[in-house]
């Protein structure tokens, strides 16, 4: 019977990744590593998070990070838990870090193939009210044996080998590709391990949900605006589509992922870039996007053509389910 065996036989994330991995019986041991590496890092700031409000972890560390925004005190505990899981892995060269200005170069003793970028703690604006964060991040792998530099996590997102996300929201998901489809887990607490819940998500091919910070609209560009405007006064005839916005990225996204729509954040006259950085937010959720069957777009290009230059570099993004990232890509062209 499906659904006992679905008790009784339980998908952890490591038996999946392993099964996954047999093609390449050379990296799986390696990959399965550095991924349950990751995952203790998410089951550490799941816990934390659950625990800020009576532990008093929230509040100001008096530190601000490179973007020189205040820093939370939990944003400070999660990038030192991921920074020490991802060196001890003994499987990592290069580290970047939301919270770090500088990549992080792994000791010669301690170095393996594979560069993570990652931002441990983002949605910091809604930690202290208990709204969902979550950590998002991306692994590139290195091509040869040769001494490590930037160059190896300044690639484009397509080069990346795997990304995902852990929402820690009414339950902890944690959403994975290796560039074979997107799969969910969800963290059973009793177990402490995270359990195949979502097989192969697929996005619906169209939504009925944008999700965009509608307070910059004054500053939007041309393409940008007429969009949001078709989502409220659709031409064909169709119902307008519905708003929601968290201002949690990996929440929003997590929700354009199961339901379907369009998740923005443009460039605008005051942020040229938009807000959100390509290595560590617009990559993976762009990854995750494609697997999914959805499209991710700059507003000029694919988001995984996109070549970053800086670590910490911004780019505008409009990424979701088919259709309605196609109808975006259409006014930008019409644009030209
Ligand atoms: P953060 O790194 O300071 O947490 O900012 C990133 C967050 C994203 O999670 C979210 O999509 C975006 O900022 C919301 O920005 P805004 O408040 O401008 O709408
Ligand atoms: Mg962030």
């Amino acid at each position: 019977h499906a659904a006992d065996a679905h008790r009784t036989d339980l998908m952890t994330i490591t038996r999946f990744v392993l099964n996954e991995q047999s093609k390449y019986p050379e990296s799986r041991g390696d990959f399965t590593i550095l991924l349950s590496h990751i995952v203790l890092g998410c089951k550490f700031v799941c816990t934390a998070v659950n625990k800020a409000g009576l532990a008093k972890l929230l509040g100001l560390a008096g530190e601000t990070n490179v973007q020189g925004e205040d820093q939370k005190k939990l944003d400070v505990l999660s990038n030192e838990v991921f920074i020490k899981a991802l060196v001890s892995s003994g499987r990592t060269c290069v580290l970047v870090s939301e919270e770090d200005e500088e990549a992080t170069f792994v000791e010669p003793a301690k170095r393996g193939k594979y560069c993570v970028v990652f931002d441990p703690l983002d949605g910091s604006s809604n930690i202290d009210c208990g709204v969902s964060i979550g950590t998002i991040f991306g692994i590139y792998m290195m091509k040869d044996a040769h001494e490590p530099t930037l160059d190896d996590v300044l690639q484009p997102g397509k080069n990346m080998l795997a990304a995902g996300y852990c929402m820690y929201g009414s339950s902890c998901t944690f959403v994975l590709s290796t560039g074979k489809g997107v799969n969910g887990f969800t963290l059973d607490p009793s177990l402490g391990e995270f359990i195949l819940t979502h097989p192969d998500i697929k996005i619906p091919k169209k939504g009925k949900i944008y999700s965009v910070n509608e307070g910059n609209v004054k500053n939007w560009d041309g393409p940008t605006s007429k969009y949001v405007e078709s989502c409220k006064f659709p031409k064909d005839g169709s119902s307008p589509k519905s708003l929601r916005y968290i201002g949690s990225m990996v929440a929003d996204v997590h929700r354009t992922l199961l339901y379907g729509g369009i998740f923005l954040y443009p460039a605008d006259k005051k942020s040229p870039n938009g807000k959100l950085r390509v290595l560590y937010e617009v990559f993976p959720m762009s990854f995750l996007m494609e697997q999914a069957g959805g499209q991710a777009f700059t507003g000029k290009e694919r988001a995984l053509d996109l070549v970053p230059t800086k670590i910490h570099e911004r780019a505008p993004i409009f990424l979701g389910s088919y259709d309605d990232v196609e109808e975006i890509k259409r006014l930008y062209a019409a644009e030209e």
